[in-house]
Formats: structure tokens, sequence, C-alpha cells
């Protein structure tokens, strides 16, 4: 069966991957499922062609037959659910490897998302210079910890899994702030991530969508 993903037809990132589709390609591509990409403008987005397939008018979507998924956490953890190579056999393991994907959608993606927003849409406000540091601040928490728990290890617990791939595209959503860098481990993960084959498809594939129409980036 054909799964179609949808995608920004004009990412603003200008191919650099930080949008969530990245996530389900790089999903998709670990699992070795072919897939078909639906772009998206953000006018479509919020008609309701693009509505009933997700009710917020955001994408990723992943459309399988009849089913039809929103949320990238919950397309994940389907895609995972159903081929092998993104969460372990062991049932101890399978549970751990969920926790990660909750902790990079629920812990650490939040504070990463704060800092993000504020520098796309209060660069320009009165507070930003005093809130920025406070922001980093709150990255740098969770980075610590995370740091601290990865140690010398490769990958969160075990084997590469799910949750690894979630923590790495929630991390790369500070590419150019510098904070990863400050923890030596962090940016060795994220590299480690960056450098599997199916990763580097899924790159090329998106971006492949601002080479082909640059113009068409905000
Ligand atoms: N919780 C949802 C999920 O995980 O799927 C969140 C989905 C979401 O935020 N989608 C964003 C969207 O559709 C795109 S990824 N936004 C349009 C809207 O809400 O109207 C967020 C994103 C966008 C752009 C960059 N960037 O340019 O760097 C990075 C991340």
């Amino acid at each position: 069966m054909t799964i179609t993903i949808t995608a920004f037809e004009s990412s603003p990132d200008r191919g650099r991957g930080l949008a969530r589709d990245m996530r389900v390609r790089w999903a998709l591509e670990e699992a070795g499922q072919p897939y078909a990409v639906r772009l998206v403008s953000f006018k479509a987005m919020k008609e309701p062609a693009h509505l009933s397939r997700h009710p917020f008018g955001q994408i990723p979507t992943y459309e399988e037959g009849d089913l039809v998924l929103f949320e990238s956490g919950a397309i994940i953890f389907h895609i995972a659910e159903r081929h092998a190579g993104l969460l372990p056999e062991n049932a101890d393991a399978r549970a751990r490897a969920i926790a990660w994907m909750f902790a990079a959608l629920n812990t650490v993606e939040p504070p990463i998302v704060e800092r993000s927003m504020a520098t796309l849409i209060e660069r320009d406000k009165s507070w930003y210079d005093e809130r920025l540091p406070m922001l980093d601040d709150h990255v740098r928490v969770r980075l610590g910890e995370l740091s601290k728990r990865l140690g010398d290890a490769d990958w969160l617990d075990g084997g590469f899994s799910a949750g690894d791939l979630l923590m790495v595209t929630v991390l790369r959503r500070l590419e150019g702030s510098g904070l990863v860098e400050e923890y030596p481990n962090l940016a060795a993960y994220v590299a480690r991530g960056e450098a599997r084959p199916a990763y580097q498809r899924a790159f090329a594939d998106q971006l492949a969508v601002f080479t082909d129409n640059p113009s068409s980036s905000r």
C-alpha cells in the first residue's frame, strides 16, 4: 500500500531539514518503506482537504490506505510498530525506547521550540535581549541532563531506536545556536544520527524540494 506524507511546499528552513516531515522521512528510510510526498502550501494547509487529514492544519501527515495520521510522534510510533529497525523486540527494551520517544517530544523539545519561536518572532521586541539568555538556560538544563545520561554511549538505550531518531531531530532544531556544541557528547550523538545512510537519504529528499524550486522558499 502506498504511503503518502505531507511536507511544506516552501519550507521556511530552506532545505535544512528542520521541519517535522524530516523525522517521518528518516523513519520511513530506516524502515525501508518507499513513500510519496504531497507538498502543501501554507494556504492549502488551512483548507478543508488538508484539515480533514490534520485537525490543526499542519504538516506532517501520513496516509496509508484508509489510515490517516497526524502528529509526528504518533506517525513514527506507527511506522516503528509495523516495521523492524526502530524499536527493540524485547518488551522491556521496547518500553524504554518508547519512553525516550516521549522524552524527546514532551521534555526536551518544548524548551527548544520556545527558544526557536522567540528567535523567529520576538527578535525585534524590547525584551528579546533579556529573554534569550533565560531561554538558552532552560535549554541548557535539559541538554546537561541528557548529556549526563548519554555519557559515552552511542545511543540512549542500547541500539539505535525511534527514541534516538526523535531526539536527534529535536536537537537539530538548535542548529546554529551553539548550544549543542557546549556538550561534545551530544554534538557527537547528533553527528552519529546524521551519518546514518537512512538519514542521508531523507535529508537529500527534503533538500531536493527546496533546490528544485528555490524561488518558492519564504
Ligand atoms: N506536534 C506536531 C507534530 O509533532 O507533528 C507539530 C507539527 C508542526 O508544528 N508542524 C509545523 C507546521 O505545520 C511544521 S514543523 N506549521 C505550520 C502551522 O502551524 O501553520 C515546525 C517547523 C517549521 C519550520 C521550521 N524551520 O523553518 O526551521 C522548523 C520547524
